[in-house]
């Protein structure tokens, strides 16, 4: 990693010793924002945020309630509000171009939706999102559980990275070919935003809600100074719980963790790097918890799903192509699209497939390419089937290593037009991505 050597600190303030929540806003405003991305005394950013702020403010709902907010545009182009991982109505999914118009400036938009599963999500730009989402447009959004889990912190972490001048700002060419043909635009910073940040004590149990909000960068994310297990990823509950070590979040990707904190200093989100760890930040720990009892950490209840039905399930292909070294290569030279997904670039007339709703497919990702590729399907969720055959992690996004091929297993029960595409937000704006219907 190019990276400028700064000293990350997080600021200590006062023992919050409880759960508590600023409460919703009703209006998400994207506006211009200056941000202290950079360490107190570095200067501050000019940015995108919502409210005043990137990341915007936090989200909050409980499973089942609805949302309505009305977002306002204040920026000087379109944009759209893609609420990331949230199985809702078709036309409120955010997607210009294929479920609405594009919100002009100064323009406002209605969206208002049941929130279906409890969990970790995200909303983002989803209009020229390499440059809107690399700018600062997006925040969190949590879908709390009926009965939440017994946590003394409820702690969002969202990690990042820019790719900053010598002057603080955010570099331009987000459309650079050379970035668009390799991984995307990678930062040359790199941070766990946590919110909020307040010191945990030693003995506190926390829930970690990891979201992975970088347009092109995959973070392995190792935790230390606590004890516990991922209990979530991509926002769904995990039936068997795993070890947090060696983690990997793809951009968009989310992981849930409940743990014990262990240490009496702090808990560290390391970036492990070719050249070292990199630190991407703390959360301080404070005093002793000693009221706790020690428990068992258990499994999230599941959100209610269809199941699928494998015997009828029909196959599908989508092989990944393009990039640097690739045939594909000549075109992105000649204006065209670096990167295809079956052949196409970008969104095509009809579908990459039009499903029956209820209908059960089993899509087999083919990554011929140099790269690892960040698949998300809008408006469901799918399983990985792993190397048994077996139905593993229920998710929105999917990381699919150069050479590597998996299959997926989807019931597409929610109709409308679905965009598919990589979340390499940078591999999306040069061709990769296509949609399907469900009727
Ligand atoms: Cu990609």
């Amino acid at each position: 990693m190019n990276r400028r050597e700064f000293l990350i600190t997080t600021s200590v303030a006062a023992l919050a010793p409880r759960v508590t929540f600023a409460s919703t806003p009703t209006e998400l405003v994207a506006q211009p924002v200056s941000a202290q991305i950079l360490p107190d005394g570095e200067p501050a950013t000019p940015m995108l945020g919502f409210n005043g702020s990137t990341p915007g403010p936090v989200l909050r709902t409980r499973q089942g309630d609805v949302f309505d907010i009305r977002f306002r545009n204040q920026i000087d182009e379109g944009s759209a509000v893609h609420w990331h991982g949230l199985r809702i109505d078709n036309a409120m999914d955010g997607v210009p171009g294929l479920t609405q118009d594009v919100v002009k400036a100064d323009a406002e938009f209605a969206y208002r939706f049941p929130a279906p599963d409890a969990g970790t999500y995200w909303y983002h730009s989803h209009n020229r999102s390499w440059e809107q989402v690399a700018k600062g447009l997006y925040g969190p959004l949590i879908v709390e559980e009926a009965t939440p889990p017994d946590v003394d912190h409820d702690l969002i972490v969202m990690v990042d990275d820019w790719r900053m001048t010598e002057n603080a700002t955010l570099a331009d060419g987000f459309e650079n070919m050379h970035d668009q043909a390799h991984q995307g635009r990678l930062g040359n910073y790199a941070r766990a935003l946590v919110e909020p940040n307040t010191p945990v004590r030693r003995g506190d149990r926390v829930r970690l809600r990891l979201i992975n909000v970088a347009t092109d960068r995959i973070f392995p994310v190792e935790i230390e100074g606590i004890e516990g297990n991922v209990v979530a990823l991509d926002g769904m509950p995990l039936s068997a719980l795993q070890e947090p070590s060696g983690l990997i979040l793809a951009p968009a990707q989310r992981a849930d963790i409940i743990a014990d904190v262990t240490s009496s200093d702090q808990i560290s989100f390391i970036f492990p790097t070719q050249d070292g760890p990199y630190r991407l930040g703390e959360i301080a720990v404070v005093g002793e918890n000693t009221e706790r009892e020690p428990s068992e950490i258990s499994a999230l209840p599941a959100n209610e799903t269809a199941p699928p039905d494998m015997d009828n399930a029909v196959s599908l292909t989508l092989t990944m192509e393009g990039g640097a070294m690739s045939r594909r290569m000549m075109q992105g030279m000649m204006g065209g699209d670096i990167w295809a997904l079956n052949g196409q670039s970008g969104l095509t007339d009809t579908p990459f497939h039009l499903f029956e709703r209820g209908q059960t497919a089993r899509i087999r990702l083919v990554n011929g390419t140099r790269f690892p590729h960040g698949i998300h399907l809008h408006g469901h969720h799918f399983f990985e089937v792993g190397a048994e055959n077996n139905l593993g992690a229920f998710r929105d996004t999917t990381l699919v290593d150069s050479g590597e091929t998996r299959d997926i297993v989807c019931v597409f029960d929610n109709p409308g037009k679905w965009l598919l595409h990589c979340h390499m937000l940078g591999h999306q704006a040069a061709g990769m991505k296509t949609w399907v219907k469900v009727t």
